[in-house]
């Protein structure tokens, strides 16, 4: 229950910080985070499929923005454009290819916005 409100609100905080990006230091691994991180991504509600007129802070603007070279993943290097999308790579990249899709590019911000929490206190 509680991680269904955690997620809607991670979306709220992310389309409000994600651009500031202040969120903390290294992410330890953690198997267990990645494996609650694998629900329906609540958050999709703010980001629609179809193209957002003049959004700017979607989940998909927040990929394309990363996705420098437009291949439709954000790869290993790509992820070193942010210390928190880095830190949070490996934990998110779940089927382990070394790119990050857009699902698990929201895996990734999801568990930066947790270490944060977790972090932060
Ligand atoms: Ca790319
Ligand atoms: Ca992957």
């Amino acid at each position: 229950m509680h991680r269904i409100k955690a997620v809607a609100a991670f979306g709220l905080v992310t389309l409000g910080c994600a651009a500031a990006s202040a969120f903390a230091d290294a992410i330890p691994p953690s198997p267990d985070e990645s494996g609650l991180v694998r629900n329906p991504p609540a958050w999709s509600n703010v980001a629609p499929v179809a193209p957002a007129p003049a959004a700017g802070n979607t989940v998909d603007d927040f990929f394309a923005r990363y996705d420098t070279n437009h291949d439709g993943v954000i790869s290993w290097q790509e992820a070193q454009q942010d210390a928190d999308l880095a830190a949070a790579f490996t934990s998110a990249d779940a089927n382990n290819d070394g790119v990050l899709t857009r699902a698990e590019f929201q895996d990734a911000a999801m568990i930066a916005y947790k270490e944060r929490r977790s972090a932060g206190g």
